[in-house]
């Protein structure tokens, strides 16, 4: 499946959302789409993931990774910065733009990101718990106050910072996590801006390409 000329990133050998396309490879297939450059993939299994030769690749044994060449990185904001990087596409021409679509990539992952993910966690793992409902209210406060202050920033704009860039990519993306548990639907205009993003051909073809791949190989947990 793997070509040495192409660059690499490693995906779940077996879909955990049954396709739904939330795994962080999504980001990564989705930038390589929109900047045109074709990539393979290296499924691994959870077994796998945990592995010293994937540890190799990513210290925390997680997917996804991202092999080019020389380099191997491990994060998705240091690898949509690297293909958005060396390729045109997804940051605009001028440095101060560059400069305000990095920080949305850092928002997205260290202000929006972390709470969401939290609540994602919280009812996974400790729905048993007798504090889980009171605990979950909380987590959706901060998620709401968060998706407020995001909406009004965003307000009747299509993209975050003038056109498309990886700064709305990996907005778009982090809120994905939340279509319908009704707190991104609270924010009409928080719900456009992911559909607008996923009505992008580039995330349609990337999308679809992680489907078929987890179709033809084997879906479920
Ligand atoms: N901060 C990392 C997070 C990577 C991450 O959480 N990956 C998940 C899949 S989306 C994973 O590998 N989970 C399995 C595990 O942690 O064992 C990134 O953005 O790349």
């Amino acid at each position: 499946m793997t070509s040495r000329s192409l660059p690499t990133i490693t995906v779940f050998q077996r879909s955990p959302d049954g396709g739904r396309g939330l795994a962080r490879d999504m980001r990564v297939r989705w930038a390589l789409e929109e900047v045109g450059q074709p990539y393979d993939l290296r499924p691994v299994s959870f077994a796998a993931m945990k592995a010293p030769a994937h540890r190799a690749r990513h210290p925390f044994g997680q997917i996804p990774t991202y092999e080019e060449g020389d380099v191997t990185l491990f994060e998705t904001g240091a690898i949509v910065l690297h293909i958005a990087s060396r390729h045109d596409g997804l940051f605009p021409a001028n440095a101060d733009g560059r400069a305000r679509a990095v920080n949305w990539m850092f928002a997205a992952l260290s202000s929006i990101e972390p709470v969401i993910v939290e609540r994602e966690m919280a009812r996974h793992l400790e729905r048993d718990e007798p504090w889980f409902e009171r605990r979950q209210h909380l987590v959706e406060d901060r998620i709401r106050a968060r998706l407020g202050d995001l909406s009004r920033r965003l307000g009747d704009a299509d993209w975050l910072d003038g056109g498309f860039s990886a700064g709305d990519l990996m907005t778009a993306d982090v809120l994905r996590r939340l279509v319908g548990s009704g707190l991104l639907e609270e924010h009409p205009n928080l719900a456009a801006f992911v559909a607008r993003a996923e009505a992008r051909p580039a995330f349609r073809r990337a999308f679809d390409a992680q489907r078929a791949f987890f179709g033809a190989a084997d879906v479920g947990t």
